[in-house]
């Protein structure tokens, strides 16, 4: 039996909700398998973020891995190609810590790129009337920390990766931010877990950027 695990965050920065966390429970209220579909939402805490990520692949052994954050300021889903083995904080996390300029993994190699078909999850996001795009960084706080984590600790067979989203309409923190409708951002996990599950070598499409 193919197993997915898709995971969310909770809030942080002072808001109140994360779309990712919220989008997370959607897309698992929803699922018609046949694949067996884990789904969790994890802290907003370097440590914490890393070890639940690491308990729940060591439970569950599953086939592939898609996790997703909030990047609020994005008006499009983001799939991530590259995580870096760098944290650099710009605010505290969720237990007050924030690292400067250390590695997500001591002495692990300085970046992984995503395993999952990126161009062709983007491509059928879009095809849903959704914005996305490939995305080449997730940044240097707990996403991409939980990225690198993710693909330093799979196996070579598991697809994993990371989607970071905007903000949700309905609860977005500045009524003028970028946003998409909360509906529409777990239409787009759930887009990223079933053509992860269908596709197999990447769509071969520019995806790239030139800045
Ligand atoms: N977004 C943050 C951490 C949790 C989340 O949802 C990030 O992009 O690192």
């Amino acid at each position: 039996m193919t197993t997915v695990l898709l995971t969310g965050f909770e809030p942080f920065g002072g808001d109140q909700t994360n779309p990712s966390g919220a989008a997370v429970h959607l897309v698992a209220a929803q699922w018609s398998g046949p694949e067996v579909l884990i789904t969790a939402v994890l802290p907003v805490t370097f440590e914490g973020a890393a070890d639940r990520m690491r308990a729940l692949i060591a439970e569950h052994e599953p086939d592939a891995v898609i996790a997703s954050g909030l990047a609020g300021g994005r008006s499009a889903v983001g799939v991530e190609r590259v995580a870096v083995n760098l944290i650099d904080a710009r605010i505290p996390d969720n237990d007050g810590v924030q690292p400067i300029d250390s590695p997500s993994v001591e002495s692990a190699p300085p970046a992984h790129f995503s395993s999952l078909p990126v161009k062709a999850i983007a491509g059928a996001i879009r095809d849903a009337g959704i914005p996305a795009e490939v995305s080449f960084s997730a940044g240097t706080f707990v996403c991409n920390h939980v990225f690198f984590v993710t693909m330093q600790t799979v196996a070579a067979h598991v697809r994993a990766g990371f989607i970071h989203v905007p903000c949700s309409s309905e609860h977005s923190p500045r009524p003028d931010a970028a946003s998409l409708p909360l509906a529409d951002i777990a239409r787009a996990l759930e887009i990223a877990v079933r053509t992860t599950l269908s596709v197999g070598e990447d769509v071969r499409v520019p995806g790239g950027s030139i800045h």
